[in-house]
């Protein structure tokens, strides 16, 4: 059974990402009534508010990253309250921000899982790899390096957040949905040996015998993560984010993941990030968003 005892946590900040904006996810999940759904699941849900951390100082790269600095201050602040929530028994979400928070949120999972003696798995819901390094990165934005980092591939600042160097191994990622994978990363992603259930597998499979085959090897003693970058979704049903990429799951296959994954009853901590409200359109995809994360607790359209 899923963890009834629900801490929310905002983080917002876009310090990671190429557009402004995704500092105001937080809010639009709140807006869009998070808490209050996961309330009426009978989950018991407390929203601790907001990090604190640096403005955006919107600088070009230095040294093959952007805002280096500030991502470490803000990760710091996130390891530390994950951290803090999973041993206290609790199932942290992070509302954010952009997925360079994932370092601190997975580096905390990882520490947690350590101590505790629990097999970790991260299921990486996104359009993109986020395996990217200084030396191959496009852009130097570290929202497409946490992977990398995470590995032990990135500044060793970021790198030793959690204490414990790597503070994740390869092998318990599990990526779905990928369709936007830089040339260099593309290189390293395949050396790592990352499983990638890229959207090339969701045509050919389905959605079905994909989440199967990235679940097999959960059992009693797993932890899941779930990190769900919103650009994981088809953007004609998810406006509002900062780097759409087409050709994502369509609603009722995003329900399905989600769905699927709620069956293993072992979501232990949850990131939502790249919501980004100023691609928006009503709120719409914070809404969408709120939707399938009330199915990876349990809401099922399931009849039968
Ligand atoms: N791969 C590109 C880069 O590294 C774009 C990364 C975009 N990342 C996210 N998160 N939106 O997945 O610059
Ligand atoms: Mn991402
Ligand atoms: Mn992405
Ligand atoms: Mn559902």
């Amino acid at each position: 059974m899923v963890n009834k005892a629900i801490s929310l946590i905002g983080v917002p900040t876009d310090i990671g990402a190429g557009h402004r904006g995704a500092s105001m996810g937080p809010e639009a999940l709140r807006v869009a009534n998070l808490g209050a759904k996961l309330s009426k699941r009978g989950l018991d849900v407390v929203d601790r508010g907001n990090l604190q951390g640096p403005l955006n100082p919107w600088q070009p790269p230095h040294d093959g990253y952007r805002h280096l600095p500030e991502v470490l201050a803000w990760n710091r602040a996130v390891h530390e309250a994950i951290y803090a929530e999973l041993k206290d028994g609790r199932l942290p979400i992070m509302l954010g921000g952009d997925h360079c928070l994932a370092i601190g949120s997975i580096s905390a999972v990882a520490r947690h899982c350590r101590e505790q003696g629990k097999q970790l798995r991260v299921l990486w819901l996104d359009a993109h790899a986020d395996f990217n390094t200084a030396d191959v990165t496009p852009s130097g934005n570290i929202h497409g390096m946490p992977v990398a980092c995470l590995c032990g591939k990135g500044p060793q600042e970021l790198v030793e957040i959690g204490g414990h160097v790597p503070a994740t191994t390869p092998d318990v990622f599990r990526q779905i949905g990928i369709r936007s994978v830089d040339e260099g990363e593309k290189r390293l992603v395949r050396e790592s040996r990352v499983s990638i259930f890229d959207m090339r597998h969701v045509d050919e499979v389905g959605m079905k015998r994909t989440m199967e085959e990235a679940l097999s090897d959960v059992d009693d003693n797993t932890h899941l993560h779930i990190s769900f970058d919103v650009d994981f979704l088809d953007p004609t049903i998810a406006p509002g984010v900062g780097t759409t990429v087409r050709g994502g799951p369509n609603y009722r296959e995003a329900q399905l993941c989600m769905e699927m994954i709620a069956d293993t009853g072992r979501v232990g901590s949850l990131d939502i990030v790249e919501l980004n409200p100023a691609f928006d359109k009503k709120n719409q995809t914070a809404r969408l968003a709120v939707d399938l994360v009330e199915s990876l607790f349990g809401k099922s359209t399931l009849i039968r």
